[in-house]
């Protein structure tokens, strides 16, 4: 057997510390696994990890059972002092107040102290330092714990220190400051576990044993406490396979920051149009879906208002309980006649209207055939179904035939964006829906980024394909050219009475509120009525296109979306910083959005820039490429 001995600091300050001992076959996974709890904890990155690999007799070695566990889990931290207080009285009637004091004032240590009811002292060597128990471990295999268990590793030390001689009792209060559980334990009581016993956010911790001297010198426990090997058996399997999840989040937290992969929210003072401010910093937008710019429309901002006093904030109730109210029959006549279907439906997002329409269509015997850079509210649809999933090449509808020639199968949808989200191309539209005529496919097409943005008046593929081919289901949403907020689907009334009865994010949402309905029903008169808006936007893209190649990048897009691909997660991350600098909001887009290695800026247009705006942008992004990739 081999005795493992973790300890990882900072400065010299200690950051995290284990125990083991373990068998030669087991040696290598529990290292692993030890050596990246150094690593990642949420005290630091450590600068020194010290690993102590010894091996030990097994004739050494006292096997002893585990405590019994209980809980004692109250209210306040002072009804948990109380019972403290008690237990002690019935042990140690003499010394309770001294011990609740030292335990009140515990200074921060490494070690415990070891306190004795005979002389009324306290009796480490090292008062700084206090009594460190070492050598110990579990026979059960601990090694499967990737993070830190606090009741599993408390319970080991408890049950070695409680079988110490003299020993009495132990109590103890963890240091860490998101960990507010502690512990009374003795041969006699067993591990009592007790929460709260401090404040959360409190460093405040230690651990005191107490033992009488009458009955064993402090020596003699000393010398137990830190060199008898002990094995901890009969802890009872039902809880050590499982993993605090706490401490799971904070070491995933730690990785998407080092991986440079953290997100945070953005907070924007202003409204959502170009010029903005953050933390009172000026700033060019060039990151929002308003491509149209109508969030901040007059027209569209007094219709969401007047809407909202005259039928009130919320619709209260679901769509086929008591949510529709006529501003959704209207909205959703409008929304047909805009996509040349006969029926449309309201969601509540994008994102729900996919996730609704894929569950809702695909069954056991469906084949999902998926681009495979399609949006996520796509991919989460498609999982949410019990359908099979193919995903072919990227716009390719080569593959995709290939695809639906290989594989039998009864039932079969074709879905994709028509305007890619992250890479801001076209989907191929007229072979997309011949292949759906030719093997009898359904096919559904997502217009997110397409509404508002292409065709010749902004009604999107279909347009933008001078009506050649019409897909038998159009998503959408209300949210970004339309500049309101909600999701749509467009497609023959059957479909639609078909959703109505089984799409479960359409039935289980409460329905959209009256400003959302009123604001994108104006948005939808300004598209119909107001044709500069969206050849505004477009003058705007092939403008911008040209800059960007003038400053010798080879960009091309007829979408608001136009990726500059940077590559390296940092570099992106650095060029972003670079342009928010000098004021242009542009987001790095990085994994898991888009594959790894292929992080990007992407830029999204609006009506309202200016072409002197957009012709020094193209500027400052050649720049900020140049220097973030040298
Ligand atoms: N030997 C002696 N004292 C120690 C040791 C050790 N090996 N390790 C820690 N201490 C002392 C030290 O003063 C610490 O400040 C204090 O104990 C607390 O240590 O059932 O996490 O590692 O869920 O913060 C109790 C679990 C968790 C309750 C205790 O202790 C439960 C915990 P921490
Ligand atoms: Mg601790």
């Amino acid at each position: 057997m081999y005795s493992i001995k973790m300890r990882a600091s900072q400065n010299s300050r200690h950051i995290s510390g284990s125990e083991k001992i373990v068998t030669a076959q087991q040696l290598p996974d529990i290292l692993h696994t030890v050596t990246k709890r150094a690593l990642y904890h949420s005290l630091g990155q450590p600068d020194l990890i010290n690993l102590k690999i010894q091996p030990v007799d097994k004739a050494e070695i006292i096997c002893l059972p585990a405590l019994q566990v209980t809980e004692h889990f109250s209210q306040t931290i002072t009804e948990n002092m109380q019972f403290i207080r008690e237990k002690l009285a019935e042990l140690i009637p003499g010394c309770c107040d001294d011990i609740i004091q030292l335990l009140n004032n515990m200074p921060q240590m490494r070690g415990a102290i070891l306190y004795d009811v005979h002389t009324r002292q306290r009796c480490e060597k090292d008062l700084q330092r206090g009594i460190r128990v070492t050598y110990m471990d579990a026979e059960i295999d601990s090694g499967m714990l990737k993070n830190k268990n606090h009741f599993f590793e408390a319970l080991i030390l408890a049950t070695k220190v409680a079988h110490a001689p003299g020993m009495l009792a132990e109590l103890c209060i963890s240091d860490d400051p998101d960990y507010v559980t502690g512990y009374f334990a003795s041969l006699k009581h067993g591990y009592i576990r007790l929460s709260p016993v401090k404040e959360p956010g409190s460093s405040h911790g230690g651990r005191i044993f107490i033992f009488d001297s009458s009955e064993a010198d402090a020596e003699t426990v000393i010398n137990y406490l830190e060199k008898t090997k002990v094995l901890v058996t009969d802890i009872k399997t039902d809880f050590h396979q499982r993993e605090n999840i706490q401490d799971c989040i904070r070491t995933e937290l730690l990785q998407l920051k080092k991986a440079d992969l953290y997100r945070q929210l953005k907070i924007i003072e202003t409204q959502q149009q170009k010029n903005i401010t953050i933390a009172n910093q000026p700033l060019l937008m060039f990151s929002s879906n308003s491509y149209l710019n109508l969030a901040a429309h007059p027209a569209v901002k007094q219709a969401a208002a007047e809407a909202c006093l005259a039928w009130g904030a919320g619709s209260g109730g679901s769509r086929l309980t008591t949510g529709t109210n006529s501003l959704h029959v209207k909205l959703e006549a409008m929304l047909a006649e805009l996509k040349h279907t006969e029926s449309a439906l309201l969601f509540n997002t994008g994102y729900t209207a996919n996730v609704g329409v894929l569950s809702a269509l695909a069954d056991e015997d469906t084949v999902i055939f998926s681009d495979e850079y399609n949006h996520a509210s796509i991919i989460d649809g498609c999982r949410l179904s019990k359908g099979r999933i193919i995903v072919y090449k990227h716009n390719d509808m080569q593959d995709l035939e290939k695809k639906i020639n290989s594989i039998a199968f009864t039932k079969g949808i074709l879905v994709s964006d028509s305007v890619f989200s992250m890479d801001g191309d076209i989907l191929n539209l007229p072979k997309f829906v011949e292949l759906g005529r030719k093997y009898q496919l359904l096919t559904i097409i997502d217009e997110a980024h397409a509404t508002g943005v292409i065709g010749k008046t902004g009604k999107g593929a279909a347009e933008y394909y001078s009506y050649q081919a019409q897909p038998d289901i159009i998503i959408g949403t209300l949210s970004k050219a339309l500049g309101s907020e909600g999701g749509f689907v467009c497609a023959s009334a059957e479909i639609i009475e078909y959703l109505k009865n089984k799409a479960r994010s359409f039935i289980f949402s409460t329905a959209q509120n009256p400003a959302s309905l009123a604001a994108a029903i104006k948005s939808i008169e300004l598209l119909n009525t107001q044709p500069d808006l969206v050849q505004k936007l477009q003058h705007n893209i092939r403008y911008f296109c040209q800059c960007l190649q003038k400053n010798k990048l080879a960009v091309q897009s007829d979408t608001a979306i136009i990726p500059v691909i940077i590559g390296s997660e940092t570099a992106a991350l650095s060029a972003a910083q670079t342009l928010y600098d000098k004021g242009f909001l542009i987001p790095a887009i990085r994994y898991p959005t888009v594959a790894k290695n292929t992080a990007r800026l992407r830029i999204t247009l609006m009506s309202s820039h200016t072409e002197t705006e957009l012709a020094l942008l193209a500027r400052e992004i050649s720049q900020a490429v140049h220097k973030s990739t040298l």
